[in-house]
Formats: C-alpha cells, structure tokens, sequence
C-alpha cells in the first residue's frame, strides 16, 4: 500500500495468482476492455508468441475517492507457468490484496493446490501469510465438461472461507464481481 499524503493519494497492488492457463490474463484484459476509458491506463502484456504470460500483465486504474483520498489500483496477473516461480515472488512483492484464479477443469485440480502452496510459500518468504493479505478465489471456467464441484474446490483450496465466486472468464461472467469484491476486502482491510 502506498500512501501519499501529499497528493492525497491511496495507491493498492492486487494480484491475479494462479496455475498456467487457468485465466488470469482473460480476467485483466476482460477488465481493462469495460473499465471507464478516462480512468485506466495502458493494459501491458508481456507474453510469449503463444500468450502465455512472461513476466506479468499490468494495468493502473483510477478507483474513484474515499473521504479526503483517491484511490489508484494497479492490476497485475503472475505467469502460471511452474518454472516463473521467481518472478511471481517479484509480482508478489508489497501485494495489498490476492484473487486466486482456480481451473476447474477436473485435470487441473492438482495444478490448483500446487499454485495455491507455491503462493503460500512466496507469502510466507516475506513473513507473510493468508491471513493478514485480503484475498478471495474465483472458480473459473465453469462450463468446461465435468467441471470439478465447488464444495470441493472449497474444502481443497478454501479452507479458510475467503469469499468465493464462479466464473467463466472467457465471457465476462463473474469476472467484475471477483475484482469488485477484492477492492472492497482491501478496503475494508485498510479501515480496520
Ligand atoms: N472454457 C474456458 N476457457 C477459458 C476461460 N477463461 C479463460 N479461458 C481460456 O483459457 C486459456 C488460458 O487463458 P489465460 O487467461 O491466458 O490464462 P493465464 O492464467 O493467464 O495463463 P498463464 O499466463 O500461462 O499463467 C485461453 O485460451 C482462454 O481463452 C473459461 O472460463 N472457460
Ligand atoms: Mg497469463
């Protein structure tokens, strides 16, 4: 969290974290097409030739104001891929608020929990953890054929009861909810 009281100014970091392919970038560049032109910079993706992001997605928004300050939030996705592990410890880095992406996909359930360790271990490597970093999950790609349960991506990925929401990235459902909800557990983190 940045504050500047100067320019009377909160500035948030939110992370899309999550397993290769399970739609993080679909959720940044879904969010950077209806967000308000006049409030949003830039959507920079830094991929490969084949989409897989490299490094991160990155776009700065413009919330609006709470009381005396305006508050700025800067969307970023990690690259899912096993072998970024570095970089999404980077990506992490001064993190104010976590939407973790799950697959559904019945194949990926395993890949779901290793994301979900990997972020534990990166929070953990800064003396952080679950509980002191607002975060809430995303179910996504529930039309994909024999989609896992969410009572059990819950009980596997959720044991603490964040709050949760289902999505299909793809099409734009559930994906403002998900960002809507973040902003406002990192806000009320911040009152409280
Ligand atoms: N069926 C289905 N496909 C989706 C959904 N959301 C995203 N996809 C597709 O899944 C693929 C991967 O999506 P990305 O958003 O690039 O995944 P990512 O999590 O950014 O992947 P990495 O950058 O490699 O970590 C793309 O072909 C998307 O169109 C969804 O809800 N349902
Ligand atoms: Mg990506």
């Amino acid at each position: 969290m940045r504050i500047n009281s100067r320019r009377n100014e909160i500035g948030i970091k939110i992370v899309y974290y999550g397993p290769g392919l399970s739609g993080k970038t679909t959720n940044l560049a879904w969010l950077h097409q209806r967000l308000p032109q006049d409030r949003k910079g830039d959507l920079i993706q830094l991929d490969t030739e084949t989409e897989r992001t490299l490094f991160f997605d990155y776009f700065p928004y413009d919330l609006g104001s709470a009381g005396d300050y305006t508050i700025k939030v800067d969307f970023f996705t990690v690259p899912g891929q096993s072998f970024y592990h570095e970089t999404r410890r980077a990506v992490l880095d001064g993190v104010d608020g976590i939407v973790f992406v799950a697959d559904s996909s019945p194949e990926r359930e395993h890949a779901n929990e290793l994301a979900r360790l990997d972020m534990l271990r990166s929070l953990e490597g800064r003396g952080r953890s679950l509980d002191d970093v607002p975060h809430v999950y995303q179910w996504n790609k529930r039309d994909v054929r024999q989609a896992v349960a969410t009572r059990i991506l819950e009980r596997v990925l959720n044991p603490e009861g964040a709050p949760s929401f289902e999505a299909v990235a793809s099409s734009g459902e559930g994906v403002f909810e998900t960002q809507d909800a973040i902003v406002r557990e990192v806000l009320d983190h911040v009152a409280t």
